[in-house]
This record gives C-alpha cells, sequence and structure tokens, in this order.
C-alpha cells in the first residue's frame, strides 16, 4: 500500500477499472444512448474527479452534479467534458456557468427573468436543460404555459439556448410501476408540445440507472447513470434482475490497532453494552461513527480478518471500534468493512440494510476524513486525502 498521502489505518479503496467495466456494460446494453455520469456527491463518495475521468475514458461523454460548486470544481481540476448542473443555482451566478461553459438547469420562468439581468453580452452562450416534473414532485415544470413561456423566452434570447430537456423517475427501480409508465407518457406529451413550439433540444434525456437498466421506448438519446455506475444495483428488486453484471467498485479497509484478552464479565465501549461470557480476543479498528460507520451497524455488522467474519461488539465510538477476533491475532492485521477477502464477501448491500437504508447512502456518508486509495489497471494510481489537501 502506497501511503504517500495518508497517515491513518484506515482507508476506502475505489476500484476504477471496475467502474470502467460498468460504463462497458452499459454501452453494449444500450448502443445508441450518450451516457452522462453523475458524479454528485463526491461521485456518490467515490471520488468525483477520479470517477469521472475514469467515465470518461470508457465512454461517457457528458457529467452531471448537483451543484455549481461541484461543476467548477472539476472545471478547476482540468475537466473539459460538457457538465450539467441538475439543481437550482441562484440567477446571479449565470455568467460564471456560461464563462466555465457549464449547463445548468431550469424550471422556473421567475428565475429566468431574474437571470437575464445577470448575463453579459460579453458572457459565451448559456446552455440550458428545461427540468419538467411529470410526477417526482421534486423540482420541475408542469405547467403548459410556464412551459410555453420558458421555452420561447430562452428561444427568443441570444444569451442562452435549450441544450437539453430531462424529467426524472420516481418509481423506475420497481419493476411494475404505474407511475413509472404514466411520467413516460406525461414526458413524451410535454415533449410533442416543444416540438410543434419549434423545439427539438439536442439531449432528451429521463433514465437513470434503473431505467437505463430495464430499458424503455421514447425519444430519448442520453441517459444519466449514478449509483449502477459504481456497481451498485438501484434496489434490491432489480438486483435479481440485472441485465448484466455489475461490480462494485467501493471497498472500506482498516487494520487492528490493538488487540486484548477478555475475560468473563469483562465489558467493552461506551455504555459497557457488551459483556464477554468467556475469555474471548477483542480487536480495536480505528474507524468510527465521524467516519460514517455508523453507530447502528453494532451489534449486526461483521468485519472479514484473514477471509473470516468478526463481529463488531460493543457500541460503535466517534473513531473507533472494537469485533470480536476468532483467536489472537496480531497489530496490523487487515480488516475489511465493505468487500471481499478470499471467499467471503461484506456487500455494501448487506451494510446498508444492517444500517436500515439504501446502498446510495453508504459511501456517500463515509466521510471526507477516510482517505480514498483509487486503484486503476490492477494498481494503485493515486491517494485522495482531503483532510491534508492532496
Ligand atoms: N438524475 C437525477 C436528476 C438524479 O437526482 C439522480 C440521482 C440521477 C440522475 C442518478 O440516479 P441513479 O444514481 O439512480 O442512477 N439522485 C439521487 C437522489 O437525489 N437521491 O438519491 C439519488
Amino acid at each position: 500500500m502506497d501511503r504517500n498521502h495518508f497517515y491513518r489505518d484506515t482507508w476506502a479503496e475505489i476500484n476504477l477499472d471496475k467502474i470502467s467495466s460498468n460504463i462497458k456494460s452499459f454501452k453494449k446494453h444500450l448502443p445508441d444512448q450518450k451516457i452522462m455520469a453523475v458524479v454528485k456527491a463526491n461521485g456518490y463518495g467515490h471520488g468525483a474527479y477520479q470517477t469521472a475521468v475514469e467515465a470518461l475514458e470508457s465512454g461517457a461523454e457528458l457529467l452531471a452534479v448537483a451543484m455549481l460548486d461541484e461543476a467548477l470544481a472539476l472545471r478547476k481540476q482540468g475537466i473539459s467534458a460538457p457538465i450539467l448542473v441538475m439543481n437550482r443555482i441562484r440567477p446571479e451566478y449565470v455568467s460564471l456557468a456560461a464563462e466555465n461553459e457549464i449547463s445548468i438547469t431550469i424550471f422556473q420562468k421567475d428565475w429566468l427573468i431574474e437571470a437575464s439581468k445577470f448575463l453579459k453580452e460579453t458572457d459565451k452562450v448559456l446552455n440550458i436543460h428545461l427540468k419538467l416534473d411529470t410526477g417526482m414532485g421534486r423540482v420541475g415544470i408542469t405547467e403548459e404555459e410556464e412551459l410555453h413561456d420558458v421555452s420561447l423566452l430562452i428561444q427568443n434570447s441570444s444569451a442562452c439556448e435549450i441544450e437539453g430537456v430531462f424529467t426524472h423517475f420516481a418509481t423506475a427501480d420497481e419493476w411494475e410501476s404505474e407511475l413509472f409508465e404514466t411520467q413516460r407518457k406525461r414526458f413524451i406529451n410535454q415533449l410533442d408540445l416543444l416540438k410543434k413550439w419549434g423545439i427539438t433540444p439536442k439531449y432528451v434525456h429521463s433514465a437513470n440507472s434503473a431505467a437505463a437498466l430495464r430499458k424503455f421506448e421514447g425519444p430519448f438519446n442520453l441517459v444519466r447513470l449514478g449509483i449502477s455506475m459504481y456497481g451498485l444495483s438501484p434496489s434490491s428488486e432489480m438486483k435479481e434482475k440485472l441485465p448484466f453484471t455489475l461490480e462494485e467498485a467501493f471497498s472500506l479497509h482498516s487494520q487492528l490497532i490493538h488487540v486484548k484478552k477478555l475475560m468473563p464479565g469483562d465489558t467493552v465501549s461506551y455504555g459497557a453494552t457488551y459483556r464477554a461470557k468467556e475469555e474471548e480476543w477483542i480487536g480495536t479498528l480505528p474507524i468510527g461513527y465521524a467516519d460514517g460507520w455508523q453507530r447502528r451497524l453494532s451489534p449486526g455488522a461483521d468485519v472479514l480478518i484473514r477471509g473470516e467474519r468478526a463481529p463488531i461488539i460493543g457500541r460503535i465510538c466517534m473513531d473507533q471500534c472494537m469485533v470480536k477476533l476468532p483467536y489472537k491475532m496480531d497489530v496490523g492485521e487487515k480488516a475489511t468493512l465493505i468487500g471481499k477477502q478470499n471467499d467471503e464477501t461484506i456487500e455494501m448491500d448487506e451494510i446498508a440494510s444492517l444500517a436500515k437504508t439504501i446502498n446510495y447512502e453508504i459511501p456517500c456518508l463515509i466521510s471526507s476524513r477516510v482517505p480514498r486509495v483509487f486503484v486503476k489497471k490492477g494498481r494503485i494510481s493515486e491517494n485522495m486525502n482531503v483532510i491534508l489537501n492532496f
């Protein structure tokens, strides 16, 4: 392990080769669709920049993030591919977006009127994706009149252009969903209206991972891939019916920093909730809830040591937690909290289920103080340690 840029005994490993493989599988699955790699929230915790570069090298052509800051960070790091900010930006920042060739999402007439005051003659043309709400109920235009006004205002402006139109599904990860079909139809109707008004944007998109995995009919030419690009299934329902294997890119590791013998009756951690029944070997790992290893994972979660499961016992602390070892082990032994050791695997879904949440949330919550180690072409290519600005 190359530790040039971090000093702690806990790290996340991001296997970029798996991201590449997932993107390539999608290219085969949907040869006619362009891929927009969704790298918001630091690439769902996987590292936005590294994931973006890998996705672009593997066949994705565009990127999506949630906010302007995330897009600007990617530009600062030298990424020149098209980037879409999917959430609302403040009207006063439109020039900043235009200057940096960042496409933005709009879904309010008032916003557009306000933003037009801030666009300068000298700016590059601002690329806009219209967001339509077909049933997600989050953001997006719902009324025909507002859609008409917004699209014509943009069309008549020399400062901006409609580059795309999109919507977002609420239930694409459920096989039998009436709402999915309703949203698909509503979107097609709205596209017909736009066409009637002379608007045929370059990019028409609606599919997230779940929709892209299930394939569906419509006049769409781009898919927005998040969770599946990272190798995780959008839902357990879909996991059983995936059209190809998704390869998990994220794994989480630590090392024993202390090993001790407990005598019967000895207790472990805050609240003394764990009490030894017999003589037991206990190891301490330097990872805790401040790293995103949530308290609710104990009791329940295991770690892998020498390919065997060892349960986490007692309360998870802020920076440390304890595991029950099968026998005496040495300080320095590697423990895998998510991932594979020999023939045993702890999947992200296992941890998500123990934490009573979805797999999306787990890597997002692994905090920035956990360094990320990137593997590319089978070798460590880079470390990211936000604390030390690496
Ligand atoms: N498009 C939009 C507008 C999104 O909000 C998301 C994910 C995606 C595409 C990618 O979806 P996928 O990861 O299922 O492929 N957004 C979120 C969210 O807001 N909460 O969970 C996932």
